[in-house]
């Protein structure tokens, strides 16, 4: 019953895949999972896909606020919503619900929308909640692994200290780190695991407005900005978290080698 208004609601929002799930954390009984694709298209860019449309913490927080805003109403449940910034494993619990499988990249993979989702998650004190899934992986061809620039993922496990998506936004970085982002398209994130996945062959463009309208795709215009222009021009987009100079200073090593 719960389950059904759930997937109502959300599929008013444009929303295909979501799921609650038995949990227990402080005052909280079950937590809603949903994906929020957000593939734009195939477009030329020095930015990764997930950030090229607007911030998925605000956009995907809104999404599923409105999904359960109403529900709460009717079904008298306080609830928290986290994307991202979150205590919870937000790809287990989206494995758990059976929105997806693993891929060796360590991605969690949607029939329809291949990895290019975000997961967003919600802890409800309702006492609802169907088992878990049984977890299913993806079908490990390697391509992931062969084509990782960074040489972080094996068979076993993904070693982020030496992915590409993780360097790129370190404030300090070593010289053969340096060479490792000169050497690659993109200025903020990493796509590769993802592009060279046959799962992501044909993913489904996002019916999320958010993430395929208002996309960056270019931002050489960098260097004619201040602190101040680029958070008042770019503030609303992901790679503006950490402010100007860290973007600036990949996109140089990006220019000064190709
Ligand atoms: C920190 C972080 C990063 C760090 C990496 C650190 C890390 N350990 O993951 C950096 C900056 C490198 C990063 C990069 C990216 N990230 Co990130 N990241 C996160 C964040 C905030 C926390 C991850 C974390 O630390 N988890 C906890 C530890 C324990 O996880 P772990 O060490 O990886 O352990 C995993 C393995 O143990 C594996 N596993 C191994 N064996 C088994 C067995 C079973 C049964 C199961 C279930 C799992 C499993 O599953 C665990 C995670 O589920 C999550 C959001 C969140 N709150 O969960 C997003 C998140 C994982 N990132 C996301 C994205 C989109 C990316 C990028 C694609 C962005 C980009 N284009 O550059 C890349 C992809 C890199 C990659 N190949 O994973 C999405 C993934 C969506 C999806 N479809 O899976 C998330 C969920 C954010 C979101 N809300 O959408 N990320
Ligand atoms: S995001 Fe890039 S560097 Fe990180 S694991 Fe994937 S391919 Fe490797
Ligand atoms: S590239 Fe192959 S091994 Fe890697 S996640 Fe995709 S299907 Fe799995």
């Amino acid at each position: 019953m719960f389950l059904d208004d759930l997937k109502k609601e959300a599929l008013a929002h444009k929303i295909e895949y979501i799921h609650i799930l038995p949990f227990s954390y402080e005052k909280y009984k079950s937590v809603v999972v949903a994906l929020l694709p957000y593939y734009a298209g195939e477009y030329f860019s020095c930015l990764s896909r997930y950030t090229r449309g607007l911030d998925y913490h605000v956009a995907g927080k809104q999404i599923l606020n409105g999904i359960l805003a109403p529900l709460a109403q009717r079904y008298e449940f306080s609830y928290r919503v986290y994307v991202d910034i979150s205590p919870l494993d937000e790809r287990r619990l989206a494995l758990k619900a059976g929105l997806g499988f693993l891929g060796k990249n360590n991605l969690v993979i949607n029939e329809k929308y291949g990895s290019y989702c975000f997961i967003a998650t919600a802890v409800t004190e309702m006492e609802v909640g169907t088992e878990p899934q049984p977890i299913k992986n993806c079908i490990g061809c390697g391509a992931c692994i062969r084509h990782c620039p960074g040489k972080a993922i094996s068979e076993e496990s993904v070693d982020y200290l030496r992915c590409l998506s993780r360097i790129n936004q370190e404030k300090k970085i070593s010289t053969g780190q340096a060479d490792l982002i000169s050497r690659q398209e993109s200025c903020w994130g990493c796509d590769i695991c993802q592009t060279v996945c046959p799962c992501n062959r044909n993913p489904k463009i996002s019916p999320i407005s958010a993430f395929t309208r208002e996309l960056i795709l270019n931002i050489s215009d960098i260097d004619s900005l201040s602190n101040r222009t680029f958070r008042q021009k770019y503030g609303k987009y992901s790679f503006a978290y950490k402010g100007r100079a860290i973007v600036e200073r990949n996109l140089k090593l990006i220019r000064n080698k190709h």
